[in-house]
């Protein structure tokens, strides 16, 4: 017979595995109102990408009142800026809670205040964007200049980021001081290593923005130097890259192998992996600048190595899903070469969405090794070959994980379930997304090597016979776009079902155990100050005469163009 002591005992430990199995209910809510603001961008920013694609397609004219450049930069910063960072900000809240442990008051505040500044930041930068001060895209590349709201808007959204992911680091440092000696939950380390990375890289565009732009578009100064402000962009902007994979990959080590009812292959690989894009993602950046005149050729050839170097981590993430894929297969009883294919939950959208990413991400990182090769760049650069890259990579790969990701993460956080027909909804749109997404991004790498340039509206230029080339690509593109906008209805709808309208009930956080018998994570690997102070290196190795060579070398700055 069960004492009273061992009832109550037994009555605290489940409550306390319940603690750890679910996120907190105040952290739940921080999550839930970044995540949702990256789903209201995924609508608006999916509506400004319909637009292009038919106007491209010459099928459609913008009214009077909308230019071609400035639905692109909507387009552009909803998706590329605005839903990556809110959702990286929310997933990572919910990992945090989840694995080191609920966030103390002041840690949630923090979290708050972050939020709040990125959304009043992100309101300024959009003010002027719809009021057409800003039609710059994405990258605002000076000598186009916008107004300085929004740059101030920008880095407000990135002050924000760095708010909410301090509270996160804080939560995992006081998991260290409770656990010491102990190696990390596997997803918390790897969010801080995101963090970490995010830091770093965000100092190259923090500078540009508050020492170049903010003060020439005020008119404080009158010219800017265009290379440097390019050369900060990307110091920042490949890096920004990892930042929006590294949430993915953290889904695909973590979570995915628990889904599908296995185990994680390999913890040491899983931290090395994530310790190899800490020090080598942010000095490549010059693999955007290979055209550009001013940058010496030899640095240009250091950085592409280094970016060879930073494909390593990817390939052995592929391998580890590869294993984890294999193992657990055969472990269901598949024979053979790819028996153990058929063995996975195909009809399970928390592995269907993610695994049609990783796929995507094949040809996708093949074109990545394409475009980082000198020779090769000099014909993709500008084309909308590349357009058709990062479709495959952040748009699916990463998007796609996300999404996957979001529909059983909301649930999870406001106590409803993802239901069995909401499941086949979230089936239906990756599977829509991947049609929509492999007939409009192989157009674009066909229509690149073509020549066709990005970031063009619709034009014949003149009749010529070339031009005449690209437009079957162009319409096919829009079929593409438009199979892309259906599959944003559908996610939306599911959104908006998961989080006001779904039954209520408990939905799994999951969260995979390590491989039994496998080795011990090695100290070393989650040594920050080690791996921080090698990554510094690098990148001081990689940028300071490059740097020092633009500051003294560049021609007169320029004024401001809007061409707009
Ligand atoms: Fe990139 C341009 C090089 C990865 C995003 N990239 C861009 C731009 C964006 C972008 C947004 O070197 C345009 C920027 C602009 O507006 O100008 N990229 C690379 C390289 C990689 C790479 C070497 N890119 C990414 C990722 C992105 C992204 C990731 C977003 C998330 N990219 C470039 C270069 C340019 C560029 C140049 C400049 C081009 C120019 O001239 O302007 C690598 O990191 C890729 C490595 C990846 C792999 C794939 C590993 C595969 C895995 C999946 C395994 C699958 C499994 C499934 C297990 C080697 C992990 C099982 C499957 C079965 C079939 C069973």
């Amino acid at each position: 017979m069960t004492t009273t002591k061992e009832t109550v005992q037994s009555t605290a430990t489940s409550s306390l595995k319940k603690q750890l199995e679910f996120v907190d209910r105040k952290d739940a809510k921080l999550a839930l109102a970044n995540i949702y603001v990256a789903f209201i961008a995924v609508l608006l920013g999916g509506i400004a990408g319909l637009l292009q694609v038919l106007v491209r397609s010459g099928a459609v004219e913008l009214p009077g009142f909308l230019n071609y450049y400035q639905v692109l930069t909507v387009h552009g910063v909803l998706l590329g800026l605005v839903l990556t960072t809110f959702f990286i900000m929310g997933f990572q809240t919910a990992a945090i809670s989840r694995t080191s442990g609920t966030f103390t008051n002041k840690q949630r505040t923090i979290g708050w205040i972050g939020f709040w500044v990125a959304t009043i930041g992100l309101v300024a930068a959009a003010a002027m964007i719809l009021t057409n001060q800003a039609s710059v895209l994405y990258t605002f590349y000076a000598p186009l200049q916008a107004h300085a709201v929004f740059y101030l808007g920008l880095a407000l959204v990135v002050v924000g980021s760095w708010i909410i992911n301090a509270a996160q680091i804080m939560r995992y440092v006081q998991w260290k001081k409770e656990n010491k000696g102990q190696s990390s939950p596997l997803l918390s380390f790897m969010v801080v290593v995101n963090n970490f990375l995010w830091y770093v890289c965000t100092l190259g565009v923090a500078i540009e923005v508050l020492v170049q732009l903010v003060p020439w578009s005020l008119n404080l100064v009158e010219r800017v130097d265009v290379l440097l402000s390019r050369t900060l962009f990307w110091y920042f902007g490949h890096a920004l890259v990892y930042f929006w994979l590294l949430p993915a990959y953290m889904v695909w080590y973590v979570v995915i192998p628990k889904v599908i009812g296995g185990k994680i292959f390999s913890e040491s690989l899983a931290k090395l992996a994530f310790m190899l894009f800490l020090i080598l993602s942010v000095p490549v950046g010059l693999h955007h600048q290979y055209m550009e005149p001013g940058i010496d050729a030899l640095w240009k050839f250091i950085q592409a190595v280094l970016t060879f170097f930073v494909v390593i981590p990817s390939l052995m993430t592929a391998f580890a899903m590869f294993a984890t894929f294999e193992l657990r297969g055969r472990e269901l009883g598949g024979k053979g070469i790819f028996g153990w294919f058929k063995k996975l939950p195909w009809s399970d959208s928390r592995f269907l969405l993610p695994f049609i990413g990783m796929v995507a991400f094949i040809p996708g990182g093949a074109g990545g090794i394409v475009n980082a090769s000198y020779q090769m760049n000099e014909l993709v650069h500008n084309t909308i070959w590349v357009t058709g890259h990062f479709h495959l990579t952040i748009a699916t790969a990463v998007a796609l994980t996300y999404f996957g990701t979001a529909f059983w993460l909301i649930p999870h956080l406001n106590g409803r379930k993802l239901t069995k027909r909401a499941n086949s909804m979230a089936n239906c749109a990756g599977i829509l997304w991947a049609i929509g997404m492999a007939i409009m991004s192989g157009a674009m790498h066909v229509a690149g090597l073509l020549g066709a340039p990005r970031r063009s509206a619709y034009s014949e230029y003149g009749g010529s016979e070339q031009a005449a080339e690209w437009i079957s690509y162009q319409i096919a593109q829009a079929v593409g776009g438009s199979i892309l906008f259906i599959a944003i209805l559908v996610i939306t709808g599911l959104i908006i079902y998961l989080a006001f309208f779904a039954p209520k009930g408990e939905q799994e956080f999951p969260i995979a155990e390590v491989a039994p018998g496998a080795a011990k994570t090695p100290a070393v690997l989650e040594n920050f100050k080690l791996w921080g102070i090698i990554m510094i290196a690098v990148i001081i190795f990689a940028y300071t005469i490059p740097i020092i060579d633009i500051i003294n070398n560049s021609p007169v700055g320029s004024k401001g163009f809007k061409l707009w």
